[in-house]
């Protein structure tokens, strides 16, 4: 079976573990989140690639979710006593080997899509992973504070201000002249399932979404479209999910987040044709078609309604790779697959 997912770093990535946990024999794309990278002390740094490389190669470290197990800090020991910054980025030593192979493939003139292969070579992470694009995306948080109204690296916003001040807009700067990387648009078409991972909805899979091509790609794809929300009870199981909602206009909940991607409303979801053209009420896509035929809920959201898709409560927390594998089970079982 051919599966398709789109994923941004820490909820992706253990979702995805409990994806080749259900479907060992499984073809899996993952299309990955870039518009977290950033650029410091000349290296390109692609958090949500690593995170997923890492974790589906057996590198990440446990206990953050990100980055290198068994990791030093040393070289970043050693810039801060230079008084070279950001302090608010944790630069381990292992990761750094990641960022400078990364940019003097680029620099060499390699296109990220061929980089992030080359880095797949040792972690092996049993997915084909791909960037989004091969351009450069990045993502910026326009805020008002007492220095009047300026915009921040995300990983600024995310790291340093960890999402305290409230965002007036959120821009993925760029998306808008990238192009799908090879092999995003046939991953999606020619998938037998696509699934949209309980990631971040606005910064992880809301970013992917803003390079064109790929929303329609997914509109257009005879595969179910299945997403499982990131929302428990009102609430971002992990991060500061909520500010990111609060800047786009939707509310925190599991029924908020699975009206703003829509329902598809094709033959055999409940209120079929209420999502294409509709209105959502909480900032969703109007006017174009939706994108889930299944969305998947805790049970907590039992009553959660998202016209044109239909909808299955069951417990949404990852706590292991059984529970995980038994959630990914449910969204199968959801897409008729
Ligand atoms: P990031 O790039 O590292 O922020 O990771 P993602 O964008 O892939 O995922 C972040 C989202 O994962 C957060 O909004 C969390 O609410 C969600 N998340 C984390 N753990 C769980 C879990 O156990 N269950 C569910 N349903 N969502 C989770
Ligand atoms: N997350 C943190 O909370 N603090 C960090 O210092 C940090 C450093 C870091 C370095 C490399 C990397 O691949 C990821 C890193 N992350 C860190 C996670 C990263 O910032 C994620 O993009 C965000 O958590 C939001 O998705
Ligand atoms: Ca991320």
């Amino acid at each position: 079976m051919k599966v398709t997912a789109l994923a941004g770093g820490i909820g992706g990535s253990r979702f995805l573990l409990g994806v080749q946990a259900a479907l060992p024999d499984a073809d899996i794309t993952v299309i990955g989140n870039t518009g977290d990278d950033i650029t410091l002390h000349g290296l390109r740094i692609c958090p949500d690639l690593d995170t997923v490389m890492y974790t589906l190669g057996g590198g990440i470290s446990a206990e953050r979710g990100w980055g290198r197990e068994d990791e030093s800090f040393v070289v970043a020991e050693e810039l801060a006593a230079y008084g070279v910054g950001p302090a608010w980025f944790g630069l381990g030593d292992r990761d750094l080997a990641t960022h400078l192979v990364r940019t003097q493939m680029l620099d060499a003139g390699h296109p990220l899509s061929d980089v992030v292969a080359a880095l797949c070579v040792r972690w092996k992470p049993g997915v084909r992973l791909l960037p989004m694009c091969d351009q450069r995306v990045e993502t910026h948080v326009v805020l008002e504070d007492e220095q009047g109204q300026r915009a921040v690296h995300f990983q600024e916003w995310w790291l340093r201000m960890r999402a305290g001040v409230p965002a007036r807009s959120i821009v993925a700067l760029g998306a808008e002249r990238a192009t799908p990387a090879p092999g995003v648009l046939d991953a999606i078409a020619d998938a037998d399932v696509v699934l949209l991972p309980p990631s971040n909805p606005v910064v992880s899979i809301g970013t992917i979404l803003a390079v064109p091509g790929i929303r329609d790609a997914l509109a257009a794809t005879s595969a179910p479209v299945v997403g499982i929300s990131p929302i428990i009870g009102g609430a971002a199981v992990r991060g500061m999910a909520d500010a990111c909602l609060a800047a786009i206009g939707v509310e925190t909940s599991a029924q908020a987040v699975g009206r703003h991607y829509g329902g598809r409303g094709r033959t055999g979801s409940p209120s079929a044709g209420a999502g294409a053209g509709g209105t959502d009420g909480a900032g969703g896509a109007v006017g174009t078609a939706g994108l889930l035929d299944g969305w998947v809920v805790d049970t907590a959201d039992a009553d959660t309604v998202v016209p044109g898709a239909t909808v299955v409560s069951r417990p949404l927390f990852m706590t292991d790779l059984t529970e995980t594998a038994a959630i990914v089970g449910t969204a199968l079982d959801l897409a008729g697959v």
